[in-house]
C-alpha cells in the first residue's frame, strides 16, 4: 500500500515552510519517525519525520520548496515491512475518501495552551499586558535562533530597528506567524522607554556590564563568545534574581515505597516508550499539588496590582543540554496519568538534547522542576523561572536512618527545595505546599483523595 506522507500541523500561525534539505532518496527504507525533511519556518528549522515505515516510492519535494501544511511530502510503499507502520491516530488511509489515499498525518504535538497568547498592548504606561512573557520569549528567540530561524521582518522594519537601537530579536511580532512590522518596532521602543523611566524595567533589561579586572595581570586566558542560549539564560536569571524576592524552603520525602513501586512498573512504562523516573512522578505530584493551591499556579503582575491564577497546568522541565539550561513544558499535566507524562517528558528531554525541540515547546509554563538527583548533591537553592512564582528543585535521593518506634530504619529520602516568590506566598503556604508533595510521595492516594 502506498501512504502520502503530509505536512503535518507546525504550530500556532505557521502554516508555510522552505525545504532546505532532503534527507531520504526514492528507494530508500524508512522507518517510522525517521527524519524525510528539513524544513525552515518563520520559528524554526526542524526535521519532519515519517509517519510509515516502508519504501521510498516517490519524493514529492525538493529543497528550495516552499510548502505548507497538508502537502504531500513523500509516498511510501509500505507492503515491504507490512506491519510495522505506524498509523496515524486519524489516518486510516484504506478507509477513508478513495481520491487521496491518506490523510494528512499530523505530527504527534502537545495540546496547546487554551487561548493563543494575546499580542501585547502596550498602554499608555508603556505596560504591556504580557510583559511576563519578554524573558521567555528570549530564551525561545534564542534557541530558534540557534535552530536557525530567522527573525521575521521586512529589511525597512529591521533598519528601523536598527536606527532605534532595538534589538529585533525582542520584539513580538503582531502579524501572521509573529511577523514583526514597524508599528511593532515603534511600540516596543516605547514600552522600554517608558519602563526605563518608571525604573521597572529591570526583568526585561541586561544588567549594567562592570568592567573586568585585567586577567593579564595574573596569568595566561582565554576569551570565548557566549553561546546565545548562555547569554540569554544569564539576563533571564539576572532578571528573575533582581525582580523576585526569593525564598528556598527544605523538606525531604520518604519515597523507600515509591522507588520500590517505580522499580516494579519501570518496564510497562519503558513499553510505551518512555522512562518512569523521579521527574515524571514528580510532574504528576506537583500538577496536583498546583490544583490544590492555585497561589503556585499564578504570576504576579506588579504593573497591575494583580494575580493572574492559571487555570490550566502547564510544568517545565529543566534539561541540561549542551547548549545550556533549556525548560521544555509539559501541558495539561494534571490530566495526563504517569505513564503519558513519563514518555512525554522522556521525548521532551530528547527533543531538547538534539536540537529538535520546538520554540512554542517551551512556551507557556507555570511551575518548573530542576532535577539534579541523577547527578547529586543534597539540595540547592533554584531560581524562579519568571513569571512563574514556585519552582521545585530536586536533589539526590539517599538511605538515611530515620526515627520511627524507638528505633532507627533505613528510609530512602529524597531532599526537594522549593523556592518560590514571596511577594505572593509566604512561607507557611510554601510549607504546606510542600508538606503536601512529600505527604503525595509517600502516600500517592493522596492525589486521588485531595489532588
Ligand atoms: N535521586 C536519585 N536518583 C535519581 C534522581 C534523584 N532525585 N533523579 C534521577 N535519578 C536517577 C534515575 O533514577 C536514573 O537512574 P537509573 O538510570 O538507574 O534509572 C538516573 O538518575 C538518571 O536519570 P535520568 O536523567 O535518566 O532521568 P530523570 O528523570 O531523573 O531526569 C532530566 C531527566 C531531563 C530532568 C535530567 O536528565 C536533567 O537534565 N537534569 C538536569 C536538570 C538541570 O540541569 N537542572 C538545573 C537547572 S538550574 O536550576
Amino acid at each position: 500500500m502506498i501512504v502520502e506522507i503530509r505536512l503535518p500541523e507546525i504550530s500556532e500561525n505557521v502554516d508555510t515552510g522552505d525545504v532546505v534539505k532532503v534527507l531520504v532518496s526514492a528507494g530508500d527504507t524508512v522507518a517510522v519517525d525517521q527524519s524525510l525533511i528539513e524544513l525552515e519556518t518563520e520559528k524554526a528549522v526542524f526535521e519532519v519525520p515519517s509517519t510509515a515505515a516502508g519504501v521510498v516510492s516517490e519524493i514529492a519535494v525538493e529543497a528550495g520548496d516552499t510548502i505548507k501544511v497538508g502537502d504531500v511530502i513523500a509516498r511510501i510503499e509500505t507492503a515491504a515491512v507490512a506491519g510495522e507502520a505506524k498509523k496515524p491516530a486519524d489516518a486510516a488511509p484504506e478507509e477513508k475518501a478513495p481520491a487521496s489515499k491518506s490523510q494528512p498525518a499530523p505530527r504527534p504535538s502537545p495540546p496547546r495552551p487554551p487561548a493563543p497568547a494575546p499580542t501585547p498592548v502596550v498602554e499608555e504606561d508603556g505596560a504591556s499586558d504580557d510583559e511576563g512573557s519578554e524573558v521567555l520569549r528570549d530564551v525561545v528567540v534564542a534557541v530558534a535562533e540557534e535552530q536557525g530561524a530567522p527573525v521575521p521582518a521586512s529589511p525597512t522594519v529591521r533598519r528601523l530597528a536598527r536606527e532605534l537601537g532595538v534589538d529585533i530579536r525582542r520584539v513580538k511580532g503582531a502579524g501572521p506567524g509573529g511577523r514583526i512590522s514597524s508599528d511593532d518596532v515603534h511600540a516596543y521602543a516605547k514600552s522600554i522607554i517608558t519602563a526605563a523611566a518608571r525604573g521597572g524595567a529591570q526583568a526585561a533589561a541586561p544588567g549594567p556590564a562592570r568592567p573586568l579586572p585585567d586577567f593579564a595581570r595574573f596569568g595566561e586566558f582565554e576569551r570565548t563568545p557566549m553561546s546565545k542560549v548562555r547569554s540569554i539564560t544569564a539576563q533571564s536569571l539576572a532578571g528573575a534574581w533582581s525582580t523576585v524576592p526569593h525564598v528556598t524552603h527544605h523538606e525531604e520525602a520518604d519515597i523507600t515505597t515509591l522507588e520500590a513501586a517505580r522499580k516494579r512498573f519501570s518496564a510497562r512504562v519503558e513499553e510505551a516508550g518512555g522512562k518512569l523516573t523521579m521527574t515524571s512522578i514528580l510532574v504528576r505530584v506537583c500538577a496536583s499539588a498546583l490544583r490544590r493551591f492555585p497561589d503556585f499556579n499564578a504570576s504576579v503582575d506588579s504593573a497591575r496590582g494583580e494575580i493572574v491564577h492559571k487555570k490550566y497546568v502547564n510544568i517545565g522541565i529543566a534539561v541540561d543540554t549542551e547548549r545550556g539550561l533549556l525548560v521544555p513544558v509539559v501541558r495539561d499535566a494534571d490530566h495526563k496519568n504517569m505513564t503519558a507524562l513519563s514518555v512525554e517528558v522522556t521525548q521532551l528531554a530528547d527533543k531538547a538534547r538534539s536540537k529538535r525541540i520546538m520554540p512554542d515547546e517551551m512556551e507557556g509554563g507555570n511551575f518548573t522542576i530542576s532535577n539534579l538527583g541523577g547527578i547529586g548533591g543534597v539540595a540547592f537553592t533554584p531560581i524562579v523561572n519568571w513569571p512563574e512564582v514556585a519552582i521545585l528543585g530536586v536533589s539526590r535521593a539517599s538511605m538515611k536512618p530515620v526515627h520511627s518506634d524507638g528505633g532507627f530504619e533505613p528510609r530512602l529520602m529524597l531532599p526537594l527545595s522549593l523556592s518560590y516568590d514571596h511577594r505572593l506566598i509566604d512561607g507557611a503556604a510554601a510549607a504546606r505546599f510542600l508538606r503536601w508533595v512529600c505527604e503525595a510521595l509517600e502516600n500517592p492516594i493522596l492525589i486521588s483523595l485531595e489532588g
